[in-house]
């Protein structure tokens, strides 16, 4: 435990330098991203493909404490309106109705837009300065949302304190389509509390709501409307945490350390990959390969690095195990099943 313990510091401090280097950027590149939006809302209507309206998600996070002297999100409230706010649908039902770690994972789509209101709710013993946050990757935000302390963005403390909520607004801007953890910033060690339990996903769904999935030895460009199920799973250096989500439905279940994935035979999935430890990992799912992002080649393994992202799809056809081959992983049984029924 000591050890996972001076892991997970120097894990955030690693993430608190890439982190910093990251976000003047996002900055800098959100000038330019309504042009960029105008130009690609061009396109796609040229194209042909079908442009989803734009929505608003209008989430409420509770930082929980639990058993064990560890720490949970908590979904109060997701509804999901028109950009506006009108015609709201509430999708609380989707998410468990206690703490989760993972946290839950929030799905929403390029051009959409996150207000995510965060309720400090530890225990009534907790000391009124105590503070905990949520800090996203990948998204476009303002300073405000940043989810870390003053002494670090040099504008506020961004927390929920136990008297205080706090609120965070994110752009799904054009060009953020992808897979992200979010996670605490401010608690404890005010470099982040993913070693207590404090983290998850955020999935940002293309604007042209299509991917690539490998079939066999072949590559399909489908829709992801035709994609049963989302597994998102958390590599930590020694076990895997996961979320499987029906997409049909939204509902989310979780399965603890090496989850047991289910699908049904001849239906489409999506596997999104997150690395949270300081280890370097070789992910496999053996009888099957998926598209490499970004060429035409198909692979059937990959390395990832600390807080590395991967997405692929794969036509569910037979049982296996997904697992670590990296060696130190290997020996710790990092692997779960794969299990495919008819
Ligand atoms: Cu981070």
């Amino acid at each position: 435990m000591a050890r996972k313990i001076s892991q997970a510091f120097f894990l955030s401090n690693t993430y608190l330098l890439r982190e910093r280097s990251n976000n003047s950027l996002i900055r800098q590149k959100r000038l330019k991203c309504g042009f960029a939006g105008i130009l690609s809302c061009a396109l796609l209507f040229l194209l042909g493909s079908p442009v989803q309206a734009q929505e608003l998600h209008k989430i409420e996070f509770a930082a929980e404490k639990i058993d064990g002297g560890y720490y949970a999100y908590r979904m109060r409230q997701h509804l999901v309106s028109d950009l506006n706010g009108g015609n709201a649908i509430d999708v609380t039902a989707r998410y468990p109705d206690g703490p989760t770690i993972p946290g839950p994972t929030i799905v929403i789509k390029e051009g959409d837009e996150v207000e995510l209101t965060l309720y400090h709710q530890f225990d009534p013993a907790t000391p009124a300065h105590e503070h905990v946050s949520v800090h996203v990757h990948g998204v476009h935000y303002d300073i405000e949302s940043d989810g870390t302390l003053e002494y670090i963005n040099h504008f506020k403390d961004e927390s929920a304190i136990p008297v205080m909520s706090y609120k965070y607004r994110w752009i799904a801007a054009p060009g953020t389509a992808g897979t992200w953890p979010y996670h605490d910033h401010n608690m404890l060690t005010h470099n982040g509390a993913e070693d207590r339990g404090l983290y998850g996903a955020v999935i940002v769904n293309p604007a042209s709501n299509m991917t690539v999935m490998s079939s066999g030895n072949s590559r399909q460009t489908i829709s992801l409307d035709t994609v049963a199920k989302d597994y998102v799973l958390y590599l930590f250096d020694d076990a895997f945490a996961g979320t499987e989500i029906d997409r049909a439905t939204g509902q989310q279940s979780y399965g603890g350390a090496n989850p047991a994935l289910t699908a049904q035979k001849n239906t489409n999935v999506r596997f999104h990959l997150i690395a949270l430890g300081t280890n370097f990992h070789r992910f496999e799912l053996p009888g099957y390969n998926w598209p490499e992002p970004g060429t035409d080649q198909l692979v059937s393994a990959k390395t990832l690095g600390p807080i590395e992202k991967y997405v692929f799809t794969v036509h569910a056809t037979q049982n296996s195990i997904y697992l670590d081959t990296a060696l130190n992983n290997l020996l710790l049984g990092m692997r779960g099943a794969f299990l495919v029924s008819e």
